[in-house]
C-alpha cells in the first residue's frame, strides 16, 4: 500500500518579512479544550497536560506505542579509563535490539564520565548527526553501525572529527558533566524509506509499508530511542539519574523536546536551533513552514500533521506548548541570528508563553516579551540565548548550557 502525502507543497512560499506575518491567536496554553481555565499545577497536571500530550501524539509527531515488546541487551565492546589524557572514563556500549519478531539490531553508544568528578556525574545525552567518530579525534572512538548503510545511500561526511567543533567533550568533561552520544541513524535511518530500517522493522507497526496518521514518524522513534540511552544510563553507576539532560540541534532538536515532553526523567531539555516543528510557533508562518517541512520530510511527522500544511491558522495547538510539557522541569531554547529559517523572534516567543506553566509551580518564565539581545543569554526556569552566526553548535552553546545546567540543578536541590 502507498502512502497517500496530502497538502504538503515543497514550493510553498517563504516569508522572511516581519511585517507579513499573519495575524494570529496564540493559544492560550492554560485553556483546555472544553473552555475550563487552569489556576493550579494540580489541575495542569490532571486535566490540560494529558490533552495537551494527547494532541500532539494525534497530530504531530505520532503516537508513542506503550509496548513496543523490544528488548535491549548492552555490550561493553570498548572501554578506556584514560581517555582524552586522563580526563574522562571512555566507554562504548553496543545497544542489542531484538524485536518480538525475532528481528535485530544494533546502535552503538559513546560516553565519556569525567574522571575528575567526585561521586555521580550529571550526564548530557545528545544525537550526533554522522557517526560517534566524527565527533571527535580520538582514534579508538569505533564508527558508528550506521556509516555503510549511509555511505551506501550517498553520505560522505562520516570522516573522524568532522563534527568535532559541535562538540565540546572537553568542557563539559571538566565542568564535571559526562557525555553519552549516539547517531540518529542508529535508531532509525533519516530517511522516508525508515520502515526498511534501524529500529522500526521491530516493530509490528512497520511490517507493512503503510502508516496510519497518527503513528509516529522518524521524529517519535528517535525520542524513544533517547530513552532507551536513559534506560542505559540510569544502570551506569558512576552516572547521577537524577541528572539527566537531553540535547539536540536541528531535526534533533526538535527530537529533544519532544523526548524530554514524554520522558520525566530529562531534568533539562535543550532545542538548539530547532526551528519548525521545533521550538519556533508555526502560526507565525516565518522561515521554514509546515508545507515545506512535511513535502521535504514526509517521514519525520505523523500523517496527521499534514492537514496543516498552508494550514497553520487551523492547528488548535502551537509549540509553546510543547515546551510547556516539560513543567517543572527545565527547558532551553537557543537560536542562532543567521538561521531565520528556524525563526529565532518565533523560538522565543515560544519560550515566553509557555512561561504561564512554569508560574503555576511558583517558578519563573522570562520576565519581557521583548527578544533578548545578541549573546546575552537569560536563564530562570527557562532559558533562551541567541547567538551570532549561522545554524550550528558552537563552544558558546555549550557554555551557556553548561552554566544553565548549574544553576538549575543547584537551585532545583535547595528546594527538595
Ligand atoms: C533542514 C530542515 C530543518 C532542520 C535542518 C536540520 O533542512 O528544514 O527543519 O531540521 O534541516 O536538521 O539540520
Amino acid at each position: 500500500m502507498t502512502v497517500t502525502m496530502m497538502g504538503q507543497n515543497e514550493n510553498a512560499p517563504v516569508n522572511y518579512d516581519e511585517s507579513k506575518v499573519p495575524m494570529f491567536e496564540v493559544p492560550d496554553v492554560l485553556k483546555c479544550i472544553d473552555g475550563e481555565r487552569i489556576e493550579t499545577a494540580r489541575q495542569w497536571e490532571k486535566k490540560r497536560r494529558p490533552e495537551l500530550m494527547r494532541m500532539f501524539s494525534e497530530q504531530e509527531y505520532g503516537v508513542t506505542p506503550r509496548h513496543t515488546g523490544i528488548k535491549v541487551k548492552y555490550e561493553l565492546i570498548a572501554t578506556n579509563p584514560e581517555a582524552m589524557n586522563g580526563l574522562a572514563t571512555q566507554k562504548q556500549v553496543l545497544f542489542n535490539f531484538i524485536g518480538k519478531n525475532g528481528k535485530k539490531h544494533q546502535a552503538l553508544l559513546l560516553l565519556y564520565i569525567p574522571n575528575g568528578k567526585k561521586g555521580r556525574a550529571r550526564v548530557i545525552v545528545s544525537y550526533n548527526f554522522h557517526g560517534n567518530q566524527t565527533t571527535t579525534y580520538e582514534d579508538e572512538v569505533i564508527p558508528s553501525p550506521s556509516k555503510e548503510l549511509m555511505k551506501s545511500a550517498g553520505s560522505e561526511a562520516w570522516v573522524r572529527g568532522e563534527q568535532a567543533s559541535r562538540w565540546s567533550y572537553e568542557l563539559a568533561l571538566r565542568r564535571g558533566y559526562a557525555v553519552a552520544t549516539m547517531n540518529y541513524h542508529d535508531i532509525c535511518p533519516d530517511s522516508p524509506d525508515l520502515c526498511k530500517y534501524g529500529i522500526a522493522p521491530l516493530l509490528p507497526c512497520y511490517e507493512e509499508d503503510s502508516r496510519g496518521a497518527n503513528e509516529w514518524g522518524a521524529i517519535g522513534i528517535w525520542a524513544w530511542g533517547y530513552s532507551r540511552i536513559a534506560d542505559y544510563l540510569e544502570k551506569e553507576k558512576r552516572i547521577d539519574k537524577r541528572g539527566m539532560v537531553v540535547l539536540g540541534h536541528s531535526r534533533l532538536g526538535k527530537t529533544s523536546l519532544w523526548a524530554g515532553a514524554q520522558d520525566k526523567r530529562f531534568k533539562v531539555v535543550i532545542s538548539n536551533d530547532s526551528g519548525c516543528g521545533g521550538a519556533a510557533l508555526s502560526k507565525r508562518v516565518f522561515g521554514e513552514n509546515i508545507a515545506r517541512i512535511t513535502a521535504n520530510f514526509p517521514h519525520w511527522f505523523c500523517r496527521s500533521f499534514n492537514a496543516y500544511s498552508e494550514n497553520e491558522a487551523a492547528l488548535p495547538f502551537d509549540q509553546h506548548e510543547l515546551l510547556a510539557l516539560v513543567a517543572p522541569r527545565h527547558v532551553y531554547v537557543a537560536s542562532a541570528e543567521d538561521d531565520q529559517w528556524a525563526d529565532p523572534r518565533g523560538e522565543y516567543l515560544s519560550a515566553w508563553y509557555a512561561g504561564k506553566v512554569w508560574q503555576l509551580y511558583g517558578m519563573k518564565g522570562f520576565p519581557s516579551k521583548e527578544q533578548p539581545a545578541i549573546h546575552k543569554p537569560q536563564h530562570f526556569d527557562l532559558g533562551y540565548h541567541i547567538r551570532a552566526g549561522k545554524h550550528d553548535v558552537t563552544e558558546y552553546d555549550w557554555l551557556c548550557y553548561l552554566d544553565f545546567c548549574d544553576k538549575v540543578f543547584s537551585d532545583d536541590e535547595r528546594a527538595f
